[in-house]
């Protein structure tokens, strides 16, 4: 903690403690808690800008390890020779987080392309289902194609995997051509194929007022009461 600068991001503190173990341990333990900061997302090119930055660069790679590569290739399952331009995000959920890679070969930026070098994860608890801690959890969303989860298990060192996900087409997506109208504001939040947005129900009115809206969406929103 004293090594910890006032206000530390996630990756000060990482530091710190990797800082201490130098200090106090000659590094004997940095393997372990590169491992362990890797696997989450701590790995060594991670980047926070402040203790306020709300998207963080993850990475998963360590420079105490032999690296495994992932190189991801996102398809429509109904054949459409369409190219799919997805997003992959580590973890369960693509709101509030950034991508590790994506299949669009029109952006650049960090963690912007389709190659993710990962370390093989020994224990990436997430949970309490035992056949997670060998795997990697990911979620992918492309416009047009909702999103799809997947795992990625028991890497090796030095592996390059690749990973093509398939997407199934999302009829009921903006990009697809759907609408979407009614009460209640952010229509398109539920036809973007993100979870990151969300359609808003209408205020809560008075008694009297409530009883004259009848739109679908209304009614679901009051029977859930
Ligand atoms: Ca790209
Ligand atoms: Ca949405």
């Amino acid at each position: 903690m004293v090594l910890m600068p006032s206000m530390p991001s996630m990756i000060d503190a990482r530091n710190a403690m990797l800082a201490a173990d130098l200090a106090r341990f000659g590094g004997a333990n940095a393997d372990l808690l590169w491992l362990a900061f890797s696997e989450r997302g701590y790995g060594a090119q991670a980047s926070a800008a402040s203790s306020q930055d709300t998207d963080p660069i993850p990475d998963f790679s360590s420079p105490e390890h032999d690296n495994a590569t992932l190189v991801f290739d996102a398809i429509a399952k109904d054949g459409s020779p369409v190219p799919v331009n997805a997003d992959v995000f580590a973890g369960d959920y693509d709101a509030r987080a950034t991508p590790i890679a994506d299949t669009d070969p029109a952006t650049t930026a960090p963690n912007l392309d389709d190659t993710v070098p990962i370390v093989p994860s020994m224990a990436y608890v997430h949970g309490n289902n035992a056949s997670r801690y060998r795997a990697y959890n990911f979620v992918a969303n492309a416009p047009g194609y909702g999103h799809v989860r997947f795992a990625v298990q028991a890497l090796k060192p030095g592996e390059v995997r690749h990973v093509t996900i398939r997407f199934p087409t999302n009829w009921a997506s903006q990009s697809q051509g759907a609408t979407a109208a009614g009460d209640g504001d952010f229509h398109e939040g539920l036809i973007d194929d993100t979870e990151n947005t969300n359609w808003a129900r209408p205020a809560r009115r008075s008694r009297a007022s409530r009883s004259w809206s009848s739109s679908a969406a209304a009614v679901r929103s009051r029977s859930r009461r």
